[in-house]
């Protein structure tokens, strides 16, 4: 039987969101490719929203950061993938989303933890202050207890956004709160998807390999998966020719700018950035950083906020 035939309510029901098939392939499509599958895989990245075989229960925990990797996802890309990624994904809690309140939120937290013990991704988003513990509490607990509680007890820990990563802004010099990612402040592995946000595609290519192939992505030496952090910002640059001609912007706003030229002079950091904005862009495939005239600040990198900056100036 045909998938399509197969999954006719879910093709239904996507078509009453005024999706069709073709935009939802499209969208396979172009996820498969993110994660660095060939194109057979297609079908059966489709399969797994269409007929969604298991869906892992996520416990969500926000730390210090500004909620913009969250904001990402749920206004993720196509307004109907959001729905999507809740239908694959069983969401037991996440501050931003949730209904509870108070008391009531506490016990879910807690009671997610103990019956999912050892069966439920923690995504986590935001550092954690290991020097002043009381620079972050959520109902009486330090943050540092909470991630203590609940990430060893996960099958797995993933880090979106570079705070939770690498420590990302909070942890900038001189860093006053001694804030850290999570790895470091509870001294475990984590797979990381880091970027001042997260590219949303790269959370939801990381948990559909894990759906399609019962296992996490292959991943480098920061823990981050090669399928979209493999390669740098620069060798994948629409502009790398005119770096190659050494056709460089000197100015904003400049004719060179307008020409579309190199922004390496005005601070790019592309060459030490290992992120797929170019391919995977945002808002839809819209545009990224580069293509819009902006230099890459290396937003996915750690410490990029003391070692990318100044922004604006040459490397
Ligand atoms: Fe950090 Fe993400 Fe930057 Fe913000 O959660 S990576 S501050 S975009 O929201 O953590
Ligand atoms: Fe490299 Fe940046 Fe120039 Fe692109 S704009 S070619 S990433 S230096
Ligand atoms: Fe960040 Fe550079 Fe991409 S600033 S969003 S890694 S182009």
């Amino acid at each position: 039987m045909e998938p399509m035939e197969k999954n006719r309510d879910f093709y239904e029901k996507l078509e009453k969101k005024g999706v069709s098939r073709r935009d939802f392939m499209k969208y396979c499509s172009f996820l498969t490719a993110t994660m660095g599958l060939s194109a057979s895989y297609v079908p059966k990245v489709a399969e797994v929203f269409a007929a969604p075989k298991q869906r892992p229960p996520v416990v969500w925990l926000h730390f210090g950061e500004c909620t913009g990797c969250t904001e990402g996802v749920l206004r993720s890309m196509y307004p109907w993938i959001d729905e999507l990624v809740l239908d694959i994904l069983d969401i037991t809690y996440h501050e931003t989303i949730m209904a509870a309140a108070g008391h009531q939120a506490e016990e879910n937290l807690h009671n997610a933890v103990k019956n999912h013990a050892g069966k439920f991704i923690c995504v986590v988003e935001g550092s954690i202050p290991t020097k002043y513990e009381q620079y972050g509490m959520i109902g009486g607990r330090s943050f540092l207890e909470i991630a203590r509680d609940v990430c060893p007890r996960a099958a797995a820990t993933i880090c979106i956004g570079t705070c939770s990563a690498f420590g990302g802004i909070p942890a900038a010099s001189p860093n006053p709160g001694g804030y850290k990612g999570i790895g470091d402040a509870l001294g475990i592995k984590t797979l990381n998807l880091p970027g001042c946000p997260t590219n949303p595609v790269n959370l939801v290519g990381t948990v559909v390999n894990y759906l399609l192939m019962g296992k996490l992505p292959a991943l480098d030496n920061l823990g981050r998966p090669l399928f979209a952090y493999g390669k740098t910002i620069h060798d994948q640059c629409p502009r790398r020719s005119h770096f190659e001609n050494e056709e460089f912007v000197e100015e904003f706003g400049s004719e060179e700018a307008k020409l579309g030229y190199c922004l390496y002079k005005v601070g790019c950091k592309g060459p030490e950035t290992y992120n797929n904005c170019a391919v995977a862009k945002f808002h839809g495939g819209t545009s990224w950083p580069i293509q819009a005239g902006h230099p890459c600040m290396g937003c996915s990198e750690p410490n990029f906020w003391d070692t990318m900056t100044p922004f604006y100036e040459e490397m």
